[in-house]
């Protein structure tokens, strides 16, 4: 997905091994990553030129500083910001409703309201693995074309993650999501 960015925030306060680690991760995956603080500007300009032109849609959970990132870009916008509890160190759903907003010639952006968790609604189990980039190049090897990589013999996803060719982490991430759907049984 050329025209999706992932954006790690808050840069100022930590950029260590662990960081780098889940950075690579998505890297690897075939994303962009863009390393960024509001507190020193880093990474603003190039994400005001990635969004130029076009229409954006901001999301992530909340707190991570989705609306200050706004502002750095558009000082004039004025959005909401919030602070992070620091009972729970989770933010607290500063903004609450997502509206479209003309930011600048032909910008539009759409800052969304943080979520806490992931939930896939309208997904069936076997288009779920469609949504992991990195994937679609093994599921000409599944023996199965409806195959869900959990636990079907000969599943060209499960081989890819034994040769270390996709990572355990998004493999993981990919479960997790994939036991939400079978709970929800709504297809
Ligand atoms: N240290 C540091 N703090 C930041 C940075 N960006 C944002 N913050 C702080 O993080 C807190 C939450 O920022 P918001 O911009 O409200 O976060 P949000 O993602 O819009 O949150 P929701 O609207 O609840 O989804 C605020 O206290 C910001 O000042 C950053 O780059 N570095
Ligand atoms: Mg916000
Ligand atoms: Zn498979």
């Amino acid at each position: 997905m050329e025209n999706v960015y992932i954006v790690i925030n808050k840069t100022d306060l930590r950029y260590d091994e662990e960081i780098k680690y889940f950075e690579n991760i998505y890297r690897n995956s075939g994303y962009s990553v863009i390393l960024a603080s509001t507190k020193d500007n880093s990474g603003i300009a190039e994400i005001k030129e990635k969004m130029t032109g076009k229409t954006n849609l901001i999301w992530g959970q909340s707190g991570v500083g989705k609306s200050s990132m706004l502002n750095a870009i558009y000082p004039q916008m004025n959005f909401k910001v919030g602070v992070v509890s620091q009972f729970s160190s989770k933010g607290k759903h500063t903004t609450v409703t997502s509206s479209m907003i003309l930011a600048d010639k032909n910008t539009y952006i759409i800052d969304t309201p943080g979520i806490r968790e992931i939930a896939p609604f309208g997904i069936r189990e076997e288009d779920l693995s469609h949504y992991f980039i990195e994937f679609a190049q093994f599921f000409k090897d599944c023996r199965f074309n409806t195959c869900t990589h959990n636990h079907e013999p000969g599943c060209g996803v499960i081989k890819a993650l034994e040769e270390e060719k996709i990572s355990y982490e998004r493999y993981e991430s990919y479960l997790r999501l994939l036991e939400t759907i079978e709970e929800d049984i709504v297809f």
